[in-house]
C-alpha cells in the first residue's frame, strides 16, 4: 500500500491515502422481490417484524443509513426469514408511507420532528373521565396531530365508572369527533370500541394511566400488556408501557404506545389544519391573503360565517381553539 507524504520523516506517523472512487458500487439493488413485513415493535434497536404469520427480528441494512423505522411500517426484507431463535433478518428497504403520526420534541420552529406510527388510519385519543383528570388542551393537540396527518380522529374515554363523561362530550361535539365511552370494571362500551376498531390500524395515544393497555387487554386479552396504578396523590399515571406495539384485531392492527406528557406541534400549517374541515375551508378561501383565521384577524370570514349561520359559531369557535393550540409555544397541557 502506497503512503501519503506526512510532511514527518517520523516512521511512526502514516496516513491514508484518500480514495479517488468509492469503495462499493453506488449502483441501487433492487429488492424488488424481496418480502414484504409489517414492523410491529421497534424495542431498544430490535426491530421486530411479522411477515405472514412468522414472527422475526430484524436488523436495518447499512445502505438504509439513518432512516427511523417506526411501529407501522412496511418493509423489504432478506437475509434469515426462518424465524427461529437468534435468526436476523436484514430491513433493505422501507417502504412509501400512506400516513404518518408525528410530534415534534417542542413547539418552537426548528423544533426535532419525531415519526411515532407510520400507516394507521385512524388516532385514538385515550382520554380517562377521572383519574388521572381530562386535560382538554392534550385533546386538542392530538385532534391537530390527527387532522394534520390524516388519521380519522376518535375519542375513547375510559374509566366512566368513575365519573360523568358529558363535559368532554359537550366540549368536542362542534367538532364532531366519533366518541365512545367505555369501561373496563363494567365492560361499558367495549363492544363499541371493538367495532370503531376492527379492519383498521389504529394508534392509541393519551397521557400515562388513561387505560390504554387495559383496553387494548379486554379487547385483545393474549396481548398481556402490563398494566400500572395511577399515583393517588398527584394523580398521574407511571408510564408503565415504555415502547409502542402493534397487535392484530379484526384484520386490522392496534396500537398501544407509551403515555405521553407533552405533544409538539411545530411541523404543522395551518392550511393541514383547515383542509380537515372542508365546509370551514370553503368560507376562509375568500379571508384576505395570509389571513391567521383568528377571533382578532381583521376581515376573517370565519367571522362573518359565525355571525350568518349560529349553528356553526360553535364550530368556528372550536376550530379557532384548535387553532391556538397548534400557534401556542408549549407542548406541556
Ligand atoms: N376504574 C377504572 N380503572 C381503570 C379503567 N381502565 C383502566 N383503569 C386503571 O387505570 C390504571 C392505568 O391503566 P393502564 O392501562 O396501565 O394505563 P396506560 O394508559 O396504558 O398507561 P401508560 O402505559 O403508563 O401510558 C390501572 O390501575 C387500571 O386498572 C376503567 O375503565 N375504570
Ligand atoms: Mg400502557
Ligand atoms: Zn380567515
Amino acid at each position: 500500500m502506497a503512503w501519503r507524504d506526512t510532511g514527518t520523516d517520523d516512521p511512526r506517523v502514516r496516513v491514508r491515502p484518500s480514495r479517488s472512487k468509492p469503495r462499493r458500487s453506488k449502483k441501487q439493488v433492487d429488492y424488488s422481490a424481496s418480502p414484504t413485513a409489517f414492523v410491529f415493535a421497534v424495542d431498544r434497536g430490535r426491530i421486530h417484524l411479522q411477515m405472514n404469520q412468522t414472527k422475526l427480528v430484524g436488523v436495518k441494512a447499512r445502505s438504509l443509513g439513518r432512516r427511523g423505522i417506526v411501529v407501522g411500517d412496511q418493509v423489504r426484507v432478506t437475509g434469515d426469514l426462518s424465524g427461529k431463535h437468534g435468526s436476523l433478518a436484514r430491513i433493505v428497504e422501507v417502504l412509501p408511507r400512506k400516513s404518518v403520526l408525528t410530534r415534534s420534541a417542542e413547539d418552537s420552529p426548528g423544533a426535532k420532528e419525531k415519526p411515532m406510527v407510520a400507516n394507521a388510519d385512524q388516532l385514538a385519543i385515550v382520554t380517562a373521565c377521572a383519574n388521572p383528570q381530562p386535560r382538554p388542551r392534550m385533546i386538542d393537540r392530538l385532534l391537530v396531530a390527527a387532522y394534520s396527518a390524516g388519521l380519522k380522529p376518535l375519542l375513547l374515554l375510559t374509566k366512566a365508572d368513575i365519573a360523568c363523561p358529558d363535559p368532554i362530550l359537550e366540549l368536542f361535539a362542534p367538532l364532531e369527533v366519533s366518541a365512545i365511552v367505555t369501561s373496563i370494571e363494567n365492560s361499558q362500551g367495549i363492544d363499541a370500541a371493538g367495532e370503531a376498531l376492527a379492519a383498521t390500524t389504529t394508534v392509541m395515544v393519551g397521557h400515562s394511566g388513561v387505560g390504554k393497555s387495559s383496553l387494548m387487554n379486554s379487547l385483545i386479552p393474549h396481548a398481556d400488556r402490563q398494566i400500572g396504578q395511577v399515583n393517588q396523590v398527584t394523580g398521574r399515571g407511571r408510564h408503565t408501557s415504555t415502547s409502542a406495539i402493534a397487535v392484530e384485531f379484526q384484520g386490522g392492527w392496534l396500537i398501544d404506545t407509551p403515555g405521553i406528557r407533552s405533544f409538539g406541534l411545530a411541523h404543522i400549517e395551518t392550511d393541514d389544519l383547515l383542509a380537515a374541515f372542508p365546509d370551514l375551508a370553503e368560507v376562509a378561501a375568500k379571508c384576505p391573503k395570509l389571513c391567521p383565521h383568528l377571533l382578532s384577524s381583521p376581515g376573517c370570514q370565519l367571522s362573518t360565517l359565525g355571525k350568518i349561520d349560529p349553528a356553526k359559531t360553535r364550530r368556528v369557535e372550536s376550530f379557532r381553539r384548535l387553532l391556538a393550540s397548534q400557534n401556542s409555544q408549549n407542548p406541556l397541557v
